[in-house]
């Protein structure tokens, strides 16, 4: 079982896709075990940020991810990590392949609709900084025998 932490972005709460992208996770079998609505602050962006701080594209970065509220998400599953990049398809939305999240709804680099952790370490960390252990929910869903087989 992996975690990752999922932000659904600014531009994903503003145009109304929330339910729309909250939906493709569920269906896909991935379960939802933290989800919050916050303001990102310019300090906790920099922290989420951290490998980007001073590359030239982060002003504009930071000023789009504290630019309205996010929801932050943590999802659970058998190589959620991977599964979850895999829904959401190529960072920037114009180089996604249809049928991803990014290839159906966004034509940006930078309003790419969703955040999703790249690696086991980063997931940590990023969980990390949007939860608080009691937060976090973790379940078996009643369904489990209808979505995975018993050695899966
Ligand atoms: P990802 O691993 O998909 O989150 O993508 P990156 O770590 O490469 O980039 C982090 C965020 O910065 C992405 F959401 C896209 C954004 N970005 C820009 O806005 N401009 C750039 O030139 C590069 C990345």
């Amino acid at each position: 079982m992996e975690r990752s932490l999922i932000l659904l972005k600014p531009d994903c709460v503003q145009r109304r896709l929330m339910g729309e992208i909250i939906t493709r996770f569920e269906k896909k079998g991935l379960n939802i075990i933290a989800m919050k609505m916050l303001q990102v602050t310019p300090e906790l962006a920099q922290q989420h940020y951290a490998e980007h701080v001073e590359k030239p594209f982060y002003p504009g970065l930071e000023a789009f991810i504290t630019g309205a509220p996010v929801v932050a998400m943590v999802i659970e599953g058998i190589e959620a990590i991977r599964v979850v990049r895999d829904t959401l398809g190529a960072t920037n939305g114009r180089n996604a392949a249809p049928g991803t999240v990014r290839g159906d709804y966004s034509s940006s680099r930078q309003m790419n609709l969703v955040h999703a952790s790249d690696g086991e370490e980063s997931a940590a960390r990023e969980i990390n900084l949007y939860f608080d252990e009691n937060e976090i929910c973790p379940y078996t869903p009643t369904l489990t025998p209808w979505l995975k087989a018993a050695d899966e």
